[in-house]
This record gives structure tokens, sequence and C-alpha cells, in this order.
């Protein structure tokens, strides 16, 4: 077979295989739909077009990744000719078959450039999705007009209005795809073009939109809905996708003109600040070229929730575990929680039974130190107290390796201490855990006194595998999220003193974006850990120092939550209300205090808290705890529920509009 290289422009190329043209997009690290891309496949087009020799064209794309999407770097900016709608609208009118080859990602607009190719191959691991909802915008280049004619209106409203992507045995199933090509997506690809030669060819854009029954476009809307919580792009998307059903022209012109509005709105500038930040996150210091140790076993001491929720996910990132507990009893429940966790993962689909097996194969646990040995890394998850941790440290340190190395999954306690017992501080990090371990992505990485920087990288770099967001802290109590999140709860329970009521605040803050507000939270979560946590500190508590006692009054009076059946709230057959017995402790905190309380509007209330927010973040930079203010919406935003369309903290506070 003769193969030419054809350069279309700096980043797209073709060979001619055969009679065929195939059309290479290579323009790293993901092949963006840059101008450049954009110009060189029209140049494609034209060269297929005009050359009689050419039977059809094969799109596909260099490397990893098919497309990843409109370049994001692009955006912001006057959009630059051709446009994305037009390039693709070309692609579907071409006479002579156009097959995509997805052999990898294909996102966004990458997903709108396959929707207008005239047939779909997958490889099995390649990845389609709609993901524009996650920048704040709708998809700009027909994605919520072509999609429902392929998959229906209920199944594009799902994808589109969630943006979540799924893999090609999913999309094969939905429609989205029309093949998965196991071996060579190019070559499946080809042989797909000479099948379809001298066909009509079919044209996604000109699909009746399926039919579909109303009750199940419902469904979809209000999942959909329900999660989108102040969010304006998912129920535009959902308004395109139902109105679908009408000529393509128009679809798409309205479909522009809701993009092009919503990439200028401040929930698209939040999200684009949030990909940008996760990106930044990865970037440390003086790591440059620092290689992590390898890491191929991870000892997990304590099997508890936490550290069961650690084994999963270290499972499921292909490491082998060694988990250790206090006897052989706690061990085996311990193995026994794993086991439960890696089955529910089975029941819903997540693993196959294979993984499943493989992941088994890889966990043993003892009760016995020394079986620790073979560890590259230990990670610590018992009861967060210092004497505890120390004590294990210590004995830890004498069974591994000296190049292995140990880690606290601490909350409040300082790493710096345990470190201190061990003979090699300097292998000794904080990796802090959000639980659920294996659901939750943050993970902070505490960067110690004396951590040795390979220590560090090898941190970064076992989260990355671990497919967590890594966000790298100093030693101060709580470190990022519990220091901005006491800060933030310190401000609401001065709010209550001051005339908010517990509701107020939760509801401005739900309005906001908050999947739930504060006050249900403590409630959720039980009240009596803060309560026990106050007391201890209440002899070391400076006097003048503002402190609010309405919720010691709660606990004294039993209300430990909704476990107890009242808490800030009351619960009457599981509902939560607003309860006056409540109301009134507050207003006699008030009295015992001679505050006149006055009453504050939900943007109040929600500035109120992002001021104190964005003042502790700012301590936090000074003090060198964090490394830049991006890091730390990305905390609040993974670890705290705040809204990810809000930017963060940080960037809120400084965009709000007053
Ligand atoms: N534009 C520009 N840069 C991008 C990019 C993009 N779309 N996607 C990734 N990058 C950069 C990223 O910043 C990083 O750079 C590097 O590529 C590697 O990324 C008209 C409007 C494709 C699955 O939302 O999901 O199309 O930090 O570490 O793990 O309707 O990147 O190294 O300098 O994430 O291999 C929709 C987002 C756009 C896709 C690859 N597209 N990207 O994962 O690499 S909107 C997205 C991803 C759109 C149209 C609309 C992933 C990936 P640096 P990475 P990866």
């Amino acid at each position: 077979m003769e193969a030419a290289a054809i350069l279309f422009s700096d980043t797209v190329r073709g060979e001619v295989q055969g009679d065929i043209l195939v059309v290479i997009i290579d323009n790293p690290p993901v092949n963006a739909l840059s101008a450049d891309v954009r110009s060189g496949l029209v140049a494609a087009l034209d060269r297929a077009r005009g050359d009689a020799g050419i039977l059809g064209l094969v799109i596909t794309g260099a490397g990893r990744t098919f497309i990843g999407g409109a370049d994001i770097r692009e955006f912001g900016q006057p959009p630059v000719e051709p446009i994305l709608p037009a390039v693709i609208e070309r692609i579907e009118d071409l006479e002579k078959p156009t097959v995509a080859a997805l052999n990898g990602a294909a996102l966004g607009g990458g997903l709108e450039v396959a929707l207008g190719c005239h047939y779909r191959v997958a490889s099995s691991a390649a990845q389609m999705g709609l993901p524009e909802v996650k920048l704040g915008i709708v998809p700009g280049a027909g994605g919520t007009q072509r999609l429902p004619r392929l998959i229906g209106i209920p199944a594009a409203i799902d994808l589109i209005g969630s943006g979540r992507s799924v893999k090609a045995k999913e999309a094969h199933e939905l429609g989205l795809i029309d093949e998965i090509a196991d071996a060579g997506t190019v070559e499946a690809a080809l042989a797909a073009v000479r099948r379809l030669a001298g066909q009509d060819p079919r044209r996604t854009g000109q699909l009746a939109v399926p039919a579909t029954d109303s009750a199940a476009v419902e469904k979809a809307k209000t999942r959909i809905l329900a999660k989108a919580r102040g969010q304006h792009a998912p129920a535009q998307a959902i308004r395109l996708v139902e109105a679908a059903a009408r000529p393509l022209a128009e679809g798409m012109a309205d479909e522009r003109a809701t993009f092009l509005k919503l990439r200028e709105s401040s929930e698209a500038a939040a999200f684009r600040h949030v990909f940008f930040a996760e990106r930044q996150a990865s970037k440390v210091e003086d790591l440059e070229g620092v290689p992590p140790r390898l890491v191929e076993t991870i000892g997990i001491a304590g099997l508890g929730l936490m550290g069961s929720g650690i084994a999963v996910a270290a499972l499921g990132a292909g490491y082998r575990v060694i988990g250790l507990d206090r006897d052989d009893e706690a061990a085996a429940r311990g193995r026994e929680r794993i086991l439960g966790l890696l089955q529910k993962n089975l029941y819903t689909g997540r693993i196959d039974q294979t993984a499943f097996d493989a992941q088994e194969n890889r966990l043993s646990v003892t009760a016995a130190d020394a079986d620790l040995a073979p560890c590259d890394l230990v990670i610590e998850a018992v009861f967060d107290d210092l004497d505890v941790k120390i004590d294990l440290f210590r004995r830890l340190d004498k069974v591994i390796r000296p190049d292995a190395i140990l880690a606290t999954n601490t909350s409040y306690l300082n790493p710096d201490e345990i470190a201190a017992a061990t003979a090699r501080p300097e292998r000794v990090i904080g990796l802090h855990f959000f639980s659920p371990a294996h659901v939750m992505r943050l993970l902070e990485v505490v960067r110690c006194a004396r951590t040795a920087p390979d220590v560090l990288a090898t941190g970064l770099a076992v989260a990355k595998k671990l497919r967590k967001l890594a966000i790298v802290t100093g030693v101060t109590e709580g470190f990022i999220g519990n220091s901005i999140f006491s800060a933030y709860r310190r401000e609401a329970e001065f709010l209550l003193e001051d005339g908010a009521l517990p509701h107020e605040i939760d509801a401005a803050l739900e309005d906001y974006g908050f999947p739930m507000g504060l006050f249900a939270v403590y409630d959720m979560a039980g009240l009596e850990i803060a309560w026990a946590r106050r007391k201890r500190q209440a002899v070391t508590r400076d006097p003048s120092e503002r402190y609010v006692e309405i919720a010691d009054r709660l606990c004294e009076a039993g209300r430990l939550g909704q476990k107890a059946g009242r808490g800030w709230y009351a619960y009457p057959e599981g509902k939560r209300q607003v309860d006056p017995v409540v109301t009134e402790i507050i207003a006699q905190c008030r009295t015992s205090k001679t505050v006149t309380p006055r009453s504050f509007t939900a943007t109040e209330i929600v500035d109120r808290l992002l001021a104190a927010m964005a003042a502790e973040g700012r301590k936090l930079l000074e003090d060198g705890i964090a490394a830049r203010e991006s890091d730390i919406d990305l905390v609040m935003i993974n670890g705290y529920g705040f809204p990810a369309h809000k930017g963060g903290p940080m960037f809120a506070a400084a965009h709000t509009p007053r």
C-alpha cells in the first residue's frame, strides 16, 4: 500500500492509503481544534472533493487522543475563521464517505467532528462526550442538534446535560458509534469507507430525531436539573436538545447564539478558572525534574472506614496492598470491609469480574508489623491521636526498607511531630484523604518540614495513579481545607449570633450552589466530635476571642444531630424542619451577649462567608501553606462542596459584583 504524506497545515497531515485519504490531526498535547487544525481540515476536505482519485476519507488523531475539543486557550478571544460549525458542515456535506476513526478521547468539538462524519469507528478504550456544561457552556458546533438524531432525546439530554463521557461499549449501545475496532481503528475505518463507497452518505444532520415518549424525556430532564444547582448551561443544553426536531440550520443558529452568550458568562469564566487551576496544581515548586520513587506495594495501617477506602483506591489503581490492623480479628474485618466495597463496585458495574478477581488477589492483610517489609509506601489511617500515631510510626520505621516512604493521613495533628519520632523524617509525608477515600477526588499532599523532594514527588505520582486531584499543602492545623472550613464555620456562627437563623444561612448557601447548607451538614455528620474538640480547646482559648456558645447549648440539650432526631433542625419522621426550640436557644444566647439581632439578605450572608474564607486563604498564602489561590479554590470545590461554577472561594471573592 502506498502512503504519501501531504501537509494540509502545521497540525493536519494526510496519507493516501490506496484510494483513501487518511487525515491525521497532530496538535499535541490533545489535538485541540485550534485555528490551524480547522484550516488544515478544510484544506483536506478541498483536496478530497477535488481529487477524483480519492474514494473517501478517514479522520483520525495522532497519539492517544482523537480530538480533545475546542482549544480552551482560544476562549475569550474573537473567533478566527474558519469556525468549527462551518468546518463540520463541510465534512457532513462531502459526497464521499467520511469515517471518523476514534483512536482515543473525542470530547466536545472533537465529538462534534465525529458526529459530522458519515460513520464512526472507535477503539474500545476511546472515551466520548460533550463536557461543555462543565465549562459553563453548551456545545457550539452542532452537538446539541446532531447527537439527539443519533441516540434520541432522552439519552442526549443525559450526556449533554451531565457532560459525562462514555466508553466505546456504551457509545455503541446508544448508537453514538457504529463499530468498535479492537485491532486497528484506522484499518477498520478504511474498510468502512470501502463498504460505504457508492452509497448515499448517511448524514447525521439529515436524520430524523427518533420519536420518544415524553415520560422518558421528563425523567432525564429532572435528573439533570436536580444536580444543576443554579448553573445555567445544563438547562440551556436541555432546551436545545429538546428542540432538535427542526431543520438543522435553525437548531444550529439557536445553539450558536446560546453558546456565544454563555461563553461570556461568569459561570463559564469560573469553570475555565477551575480547568486551568487543575492543570496548574500539579506544577510544584522545586520538583521540576525530580523523579519519584518506584511504588508497587502500598501498606495501609488501620483498616477502618478511611483505611479501607484508601485500600480500594489503591487496588483500583493497580497497586499491591498489604493491610495492617491491631490483631487478626481486626485485620480480617478490614479485609471483609475492603472486599465489600469491591463487591459494590462489581455490582454497580464500575469494575468487571476479572478486575474484581485481580484486585482481590493483590490484597493481603496481617496483624504483624513485620509483614509490611515489602512495602514501598505505608499510609497510616489509624485513630487521629498523636500518641497512637507516633507509636505506630516508630514501629513501622523499624520494619520497612530505608528507602520506603511513610505517610500519615492525619487531619488535625502536626505531621512534623510524627516525623520527628522516626529515624528518617525526610521520608515522611502527609496524605490527607477525604472520606469516602475511594470516591472523593481530593487529596491534600502535605509537605512536612523535612520531607525530601523525591518523597514529595512520589506522593504526587501516587496521587495521580490513584486518579486523585493532589494539592500540595504546608503544615498548619487543618492544612488548607480544614483551615478555610474553620473560618467559614466560625463566620457562620457569628452570623447566627448577629441575627441570621440556621435555615436562612443554609438556604443562602444552597441557593448559591452548595449541595447542602452548613447546618444541615452538621446535623448529618453529628455534633459530638466538634463538641468534644471545643471542650478540649476551652482551657487554652483566648478569652478575648469572640466565641459563639450556641452549638454548645444545643449539645447540652442533647441535640446531637440527625441520628439523635434533633440538632440544628428537628426531624419528625426523618424530615428536616425548622425547630422553634433552636430559634429560642439562639435568641437566649444573643440576649446573654446583649446582641441586638438584625436581618440578613441571602447575598449578605454569602458575601460574609466568602470574605471570611478568602481572608483565611490569604493568610495561608502569606504563610506559604498554599502555593497559589487556585489551589485553595480546588480544595474547597473538591473536598467541601463549594460550587465549581463559582470558581472556588478565592475566585468568587475576587469576582463577586458588588
Ligand atoms: N484545549 C487546550 N488545552 C487543553 C485542552 C483543550 N481542550 N484539553 C487539554 N488541554 C491541555 C491541558 O491544559 C494540559 O496542558 C494538556 O493538554 C494535557 O491535559 C465547540 C466549545 C483530552 C481527556 O473539555 O478532558 O469543545 O498543563 O493532563 O490526562 O462545542 O485533557 O500539560 O500544559 O488533561 O491525557 C471541551 C478537556 C472543550 C476536554 C486528555 N473539551 N480535556 O487527558 O491530559 S469545549 C474538554 C480533557 C468544546 C465545542 C466546545 C483531557 C483529555 P499542560 P491532561 P490527559
